[in-house]
């Protein structure tokens, strides 16, 4: 015989087990983070990422005022973003190779375009990912996104790995800045009068994450020209 209350411990393990449904949190309008949406494809998003940085090595580069990133960073798809003392920009080749990007698989294409589906912006073709690696000490100054031509269409960002605090302010700078805690797999959308609000990632702790060790990656897919 089975008492109720063991049911209810029964079933509570079971719910614990399976991984929880994507739910959507909005941010600000035009702004959401989707919990989870990403998870059941990390793997497969990370095996991907290690095939892209051997062609395209990650790499720390330097902001126009000669700072050195402590992100480092690589791009797939037809357009990616590089910075040097030259300035901020989106170049068709790698400046280390001259090569090509590789190309997005055809997996983040599609990711990228139902994580933004399900946030309300059909159609979204990106043609650039900017593939963030994050270690401990790493962060992300606050920034606007827009070095992009075509405002009018949102980002995709997907968090993989060890968690961060997402920093999300205003389209001023002056406005006041909102924490969020990113885990692998949650996913953030935004567009819309959110484009150009700013936004970074707080210093990344040390810890340890099953699919990617020491290190967080974030992928960022945006139609960049
Ligand atoms: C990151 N993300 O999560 C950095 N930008 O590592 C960004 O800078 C970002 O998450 C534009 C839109 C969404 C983002
Ligand atoms: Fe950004």
């Amino acid at each position: 015989m089975t008492r109720p209350d063991q049911i209810v411990a029964m079933s509570g393990d079971l719910f614990a087990a399976l991984p929880s449904p994507a739910s959507i949190e909005p941010i600000a309008e035009g702004a959401a983070i989707l919990r989870g949406f990403a998870a059941p494809a990390a793997p497969a998003l990370i095996d991907a990422i290690e095939k892209i940085s051997a062609q395209a090595p990650f790499r720390q580069m330097t902001t126009p005022g000669g700072y050195q990133m402590s992100v480092a960073m690589t791009s797939c798809g037809a357009l990616g973003w590089v910075t040097d003392r030259k300035g901020y920009r989106y170049a068709g080749q790698d400046p280390q190779s001259e090569l090509s990007w590789p190309d997005m698989p055809a997996a983040f294409l599609a990711l990228a375009n139902s994580a933004a589906a399900a946030a309300g912006f059909s159609d979204f073709a990106p043609n650039s990912c900017l593939i963030n690696r994050y270690e401990a000490g790493s962060k992300l100054s606050l920034h606007q996104d827009r070095d992009e031509q075509d405002l009018a269409a949102p980002i995709v960002s997907v968090s993989l790995g060890l968690p961060a605090i997402f920093q999300f302010g205003g389209v001023k700078r002056s406005a006041p800045v909102k924490r969020y805690r990113l885990k692998s797999g949650d996913v953030v959308v935004w567009g819309g009068t959110a484009r150009l609000a700013f936004h970074g990632i707080a210093l990344l702790k040390p810890g340890h994450h099953s699919l990617t060790g020491s290190y967080r990656y974030n992928l960022t897919f945006r139609k960049a020209g």
